[in-house]
């Protein structure tokens, strides 16, 4: 990976590539609560649960707890330099609203996700309202962590998300591979844009467990499909913990979303 521009070059050309890379973007006190709550999400089960909760609604109960409960995770989606940041008028602009957060610790030598992307709209038909994914890498990336690569530019073609899902995790040209990151780093993401994880080499070769908090983002003015059967519960507690602390009135509105079920289906990505 070579550095990146600055922020603000980044930002003027975000409409161009579709994504923006923040070494170092999360203060340390912040990633510092955030491991061990990643730690105790993924080893307590509470992970699998929600993602039970929502590949079989029908047979599981909405998980007792949700991610923006734990006090980090909730300072996390709505942490102010982001929002502000997301709030340029190149990105989503001055009114967006939280789609959801998912929280994620992958094991050393862990497997790769083919190209696709997480645009949520069904079916695919334009890009005229943005949707944004923050990934938070809280301990960095390495390259023996398992990189990722993304095709700027590629947020602008119309497709469904695993439309490349056929190319596995393969190189293309013009790809960018982000694999070496400090910790506390984000990459920001049109969500259409096509991405891949590349899986991580073998567990011997180092690069310890991979922390990934992504959360996304979705300009309003439009109805947004719901991707969890529970997404009402989540922006409830959003409001009830004050997470935008005012500033932000549309931040966790359910006023922008579509039923669930409706246009929506299966698993967050
Ligand atoms: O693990 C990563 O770096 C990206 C994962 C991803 O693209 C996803 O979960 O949708
Ligand atoms: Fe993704």
């Amino acid at each position: 990976m070579s550095g990146f521009a600055d922020l603000e070059v980044q930002v003027k050309n975000f409409h161009e590539y579709g994504y923006l890379v923040l070494p170092g973007f999360l203060p340390a006190g912040l990633v510092g609560r955030l491991a061990p709550e990643v730690d105790e999400w993924v080893s307590t089960g509470l992970r699998q649960l929600s993602i039970d909760a929502c590949l079989c609604p029908q047979e599981y109960d909405p998980p007792a707890r949700v991610e923006l409960q734990m006090d980090a995770h909730g300072e996390l989606a709505a942490y102010a330099p982001l929002l502000e940041l997301l709030s340029d008028a190149s990105l989503l602009g001055s009114s967006f609203v939280f789609h959801h957060l998912h929280s994620d610790r992958r094991p050393p030598g862990g497997g790769g996700k083919s190209w696709h992307h997480d645009y949520e709209q069904h079916p695919q038909r334009d890009r005229e309202y943005p949707m944004i994914h923050a990934l938070h890498y809280i301990h960095g990336l390495q390259p023996a962590m398992g990189a990722l690569a993304v095709l700027p530019g590629s947020h602008q073609h119309v497709a469904e998300k695993d439309a490349w899902n056929h190319l596995g995790t393969t190189e293309l040209p013009g790809e960018v591979l982000i694999d070496e990151l400090p910790q506390g780093s984000t990459v920001v993401l049109h969500s259409a844009l096509f991405h891949t994880r590349r899986a991580a080499p073998a567990p011997l070769r180092g690069g310890g467990p991979r922390y990934m908090i992504d959360a996304s983002y979705c300009r309003t003015g439009t109805l947004w499909p719901p991707v969890k059967p529970y997404w009402r519960m989540v922006l409830a507690v959003g409001r009830e913990r004050r997470l935008g602390k005012g500033h932000w009135p549309e931040l966790f509105a359910d006023r922008h979303f579509d039923e669930y079920g409706r246009t929506s289906t299966g698993m967050p990505s």
